[in-house]
């Protein structure tokens, strides 16, 4: 069956990599499952045939025959459940790779993704200089903590998951912030991350929309 994701038409990261729609590339990679990119604008993620797969308005969704979903985490353990590669086979290691999965949605993303919104919601308030370092100090309480227990380890709980992925990219979110590199160990776990074939397939993929777009802007202007 064809799976198909949407994807921003125009990225805000240019082809960083930093959209969510690569979370479910690299899966999908990961998994050795082909798909196709339906790429969707602003305007089209808000009106109602996006609306029906995505009560947000957001990417990235996800359609397989009759079952559209969206929600990263959904998504990524859809993929994981369906196929080898991205769950342990053990079930007490596999409940352990879901809890970090959910660690890295739940308690890592949201004071990283509310560091990197402040700066557009509220950047131009003459407090913002006092806000900032809080809201860093919040992002380097979770780091601390996800430091200290991955050690040396390799990835988060025994051989790479579906966990290491979605953990890998949340922390990638903070890349231009310096804050990764005050932790070592994590800027080489999301190094060995960004290392897998499978994560520069899934980069180049996206980086491939972002570059298709600037050729056809730098067409019109000759
Ligand atoms: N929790 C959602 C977040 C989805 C999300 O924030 N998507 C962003 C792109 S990375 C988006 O569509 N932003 C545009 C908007 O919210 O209007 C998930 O993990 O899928």
């Amino acid at each position: 069956m064809t799976i198909t994701i949407t994807a921003f038409e125009r990225s805000p990261d240019g082809g960083r990599g930093l959209a969510r729609d690569m979370r479910v590339r690299w899966a999908l990679e990961e998994v050795g499952r082909p798909y196709e990119v339906r790429l969707v604008s602003f305007k089209q993620m808000k009106e109602p045939d996006h609306l029906a797969l995505h009560p947000f308005g957001q990417i990235p969704t996800y359609e397989e025959g009759d079952l559209a979903l969206f929600e990263t985490g959904a998504i990524v353990f859809h993929i994981a459940r369906h196929n080898r590669g991205l769950l342990p086979e053990d079930d007490n290691a596999r409940a352990r790779a879901i809890t970090w999965m959910f660690a890295a949605l739940n308690t890592v993303e949201p004071p990283i993704v509310e560091r990197e919104q402040s700066r557009y919601v509220v950047g131009d308030k003459p407090w913002y200089g006092e806000l900032l370092p809080v809201l860093e100090d919040r992002v380097r309480v979770r780091l601390d903590q996800l430091a200290s227990r991955l050690g040396d380890a390799q990835w988060l709980d025994g051989a790479f998951s579906a966990a290491d992925l979605i953990m890998v990219l949340v922390l990638r979110r903070l890349e231009g912030s310096g804050l990764l590199e005050e932790y070592p160990n994590l800027s080489s776990y999301v190094a060995r991350g960004e290392a897998r074939p499978a994560y520069k397939r899934a980069f180049a993929s996206q980086l491939a929309v972002a570059n298709h777009d600037r050729g056809a802007e730098d067409a019109e202007r000759q």
